[in-house]
């Protein structure tokens, strides 16, 4: 594997690139170029959207070449645009990704990221080409005829979210197709666990490798792990600056603790964006990988800042629900919660399902029921569904349905 010579220069090296860009991109915000990262002022997703739809955007827009757009939960879509330049980074963090993942000219991509406004179809397409791969751009949805594509076109990469992923994997399965290609997949756009990581290696026979971004910085492929290494993400850094801060105030975690991910963009024309607070709940290291690249890796994203529920008093993420039940033998990975609030309190109910039917049911639920005692320490209720009876998704999982 050949790589950039950025992706294994000193620290030192790099950190002396990031100033230089860090000065340019203050200066592009119209902030003080000698300013320090720490005094720098944080942006927050309501900046966005306040000045919906381009009012962030730094150049003329008869400049922009793309538009995309993150739905958001309720709220205004998120509008970002990109320069020829922007897109030319974004398409090299891409194929630097997959070249990552083991991704080569002549590799058959099965990209099943949606096409579109979201981010994920057309970044992983773009660094896809780049490498001189084959593409196949099928988008998100007629999953049984994903699982055909799979099997006729040979494909060795799987490019899609990790519940969609479970998903093909059941048309796989349905449609009796035994003799798949497949050697990696490039997950993301949505948190998974190591339960979530061993479950779709066995099912689809391939190497599961977690792909990290978010539209504001630029779309996936801000951070993205190595066949070698498979233990976090190496951040871009580059091209963006990562830093971890404790939510409440501000400042810098300890390091290795997790805190809330800060990227600044270091080499955006149409919307830099400095200190961007995502929200997302993760960790750092420095630690060398066996990759060889020096960059900083992320360590799975444990959810949203407000994703975060209290369950009489304990801190829960939903993605603590998913790492629970996987170590229950005969439930399959698909799962949602209920939140509800009959009065004070928080209620949640975790819908899941048994693996196949036929199963004991009532001694299946009680299994459930102590595995999420024992490694959340709050009780829940447990509704186990029929099998194939929790929604499924096409792109991002629908984790929580919140019913206060
Ligand atoms: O989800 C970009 C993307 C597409 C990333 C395809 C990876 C693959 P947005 O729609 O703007 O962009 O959503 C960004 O999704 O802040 C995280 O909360 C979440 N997210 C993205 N990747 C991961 C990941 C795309 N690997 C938001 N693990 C982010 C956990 C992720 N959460």
């Amino acid at each position: 594997m050949i790589l950039d010579a950025i992706e294994r220069a000193s620290r030192d090296e790099l950190e002396t690139l990031q100033r230089t860009r860090l000065r340019e991109t203050a200066a592009r915000r119209g902030l003080d170029p000698g300013a320090e990262l720490r005094d720098l002022p944080f942006t927050v997703k309501d900046d966005l959207r306040a000045a919906y739809p381009l009012g962030l955007i730094t150049v003329p827009h008869e400049q922009l070449v793309r538009i995309h757009a993150s739905s958001g939960t309720g709220g205004k879509a998120t509008v970002v645009g990109y320069t020829r330049a922007d897109l030319d980074v974004w398409t090299q963090v891409m194929a630097r990704a997959l070249a990552g993942a083991g991704v080569r000219a002549g590799t058959r991509v099965h990209n099943a990221y949606g096409y579109g406004l979201f981010t994920g179809g057309l970044g992983f397409h773009q660094g896809a080409e780049r490498l001189g791969a084959t593409v196949v751009p099928v988008s998100g949805g007629l999953t049984a005829r994903q699982a055909t594509l799979l099997r006729d076109l040979r494909a060795q990469a799987l490019c899609c979210t990790p519940s969609y992923a479970l998903h093909i994997a059941q048309a796989v399965r349905e449609a009796g197709i035994e003799d798949l290609a497949l050697e990696v997949g490039l997950f993301g756009a949505e948190p998974w666990t190591e339960g979530m990581r061993a479950r779709l290696q066995a099912e689809l026979g391939l190497v599961a490798l977690n792909v990290y971004g978010l539209s504001e910085i630029v779309g996936p492929g801000v951070a993205a792990e190595c066949l070698e290494g498979r233990d976090g993400s190496h951040v871009q850094e580059d091209h963006f600056l990562i830093e971890v801060i404790d939510p409440e105030t501000g400042g810098p975690v300890a390091p290795g603790e997790p805190g809330e991910l800060v990227f600044t963009t270091l080499t955006k024309e149409a919307l830099p964006l400095i200190r961007y607070r995502t929200g997302d709940i993760g960790t750092v290291t420095l630690e060398p990988c066996a990759c060889g690249r020096t960059t900083a890796r992320m360590g799975p994203v444990q959810g949203r800042r407000d994703d975060m529920l209290i369950v009489r008093g304990v801190n829960l993420y939903p993605s603590q629900v998913e790492h629970a039940l996987l170590t229950v033998a005969g439930i399959a990975p698909h799962w949602q919660l209920v939140v509800e609030r009959p009065e004070q309190l928080d209620e949640v109910t975790v819908r899941c399902e048994p693996a196949e039917g036929g199963a004991d049911r009532a001694a299946l639920s009680e299994r459930v029921r102590v595995a999420l005692r024992e490694r959340i320490g709050v009780g829940m209720a447990v509704e186990l569904l029929e099998p194939g009876g929790v929604p499924r998704s096409e792109g991002k999982a629908v984790r929580v349905v919140d019913r206060r």
